[in-house]
């Protein structure tokens, strides 16, 4: 009989670096939201890959800045607590902008690392001249002992598979963390909150989607396969409310067909979603909008 092998790897980074586009590369399915701004993961998100005797379970973490808003600290908080447990990191590192800086900023949270291997990994290579991209694995290198470094593109691939080879190569042997056909520890109410919150982002501007927050409230499956879903945008201001609602509702109206699509295609069911606005000025100070997040409420400390 073969012995099962397994590692949990811990996907750390800047902003908007690619952490959650490598992560769903790397399952061929999504689950964990992406868009072009900034902070768009709050909370960790594990991703499980199964195959032949080895499981790699990947955490992909909110990106690594310095916070200072309560929401923010509760953010970083839930990317530390995402490295605690791993054997192995993939810090990953836009290789096409403010690489160099973006570095010296996570930088400061590598004593948190309880482990090795910790590898580079370059990501957006699509961006970049080859030249480019040598002069900067050089610098990093120069300036970390790496146990190695990968120059990929998580959004067309490339690269992707020899750092899954590396990984599964480094596997120990163990049991496995979860079912051979789990794909995620998120729980279907939140990845289904996750889905409309990744529809705000790409259709609201600025500052806005960073003031809101999603829950689904009902979940309920019908006899005849279809699932009716209720859930709530909190926002922070009235203003917002009108925003979100757009001319005759329009752009709600966009948001909600789209996630109850992209909602029908992850169920494999018919799905009735709804949507409500409600104004809680507070939210980000009110610890049962963190909790249900898994996210720490008194990370003000
Ligand atoms: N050109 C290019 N764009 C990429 C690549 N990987 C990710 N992106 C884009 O970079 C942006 C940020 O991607 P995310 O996966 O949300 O980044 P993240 O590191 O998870 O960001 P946070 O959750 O905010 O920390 C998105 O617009 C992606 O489409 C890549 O390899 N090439
Ligand atoms: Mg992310």
């Amino acid at each position: 009989m073969t012995e099962t092998k397994s590692a949990l790897i811990s996907i750390i980074g800047p902003p908007n670096a690619g952490k959650s586009t490598l992560l769903n590369k790397i399952l061929g399915e999504k689950v964990s939201i992406v868009s072009h701004k900034v902070q768009t993961t709050r909370t960790r998100v594990r991703g499980i890959l199964t195959e032949d005797e080895t499981q790699l379970v990947f955490t992909d973490t909110p990106g690594l800045f310095q916070p200072k808003k309560k929401l923010e600290k509760a953010i970083v908080q839930a990317a530390i607590d995402g490295m605690s447990d791993a054997d192995a990191f993939c810090i990953l590192l836009d290789c096409s902008y403010r690489t160099l800086s973006d570095w010296d900023n996570v930088k400061k949270f590598l004593p948190e690392l309880p482990a090795h291997p910790i590898y580079l990994v370059l990501n957006k290579i699509d961006k970049i001249d080859t030249k480019d991209l040598l002069a900067i694995s050089q610098k990093l290198n120069a300036d970390y002992p790496f146990d190695g470094t990968f120059m990929i593109s998580a959004t067309k691939g490339s690269g992707v598979n020899d750092l899954i080879k590396t990984l599964t190569n480094n596997a120990k042997e163990g049991p496995w963390f979860y079912p051979e056909d789990q794909l995620t520890d998120l729980p279907n109410r939140l990845l289904a909150a996750e889905i409309t919150r990744e529809h705000l982002f790409h259709n609201l501007h600025q500052e806005l989607p960073y003031q809101l927050t999603v829950e689904t409230e009902e979940w309920e499956n019908f006899k005849n396969g279809d699932v009716k879903l209720s859930q709530v945008i909190y926002v922070t201001r009235s203003g917002h409310k009108g925003i979100i609602l757009g001319k005759q509702g329009e752009t709600m109206k966009r948001i909600s067909t789209a996630a109850r699509k992209e909602l029908e295609v992850l169920l494999e069911r018919p799905v009735h979603l709804k949507i409500f606005i409600k104004v809680r000025e507070n939210w980000m100070d009110d610890p049962d909008r963190f909790t249900i997040w898994g996210l720490q409420s008194e990370a003000d400390s």
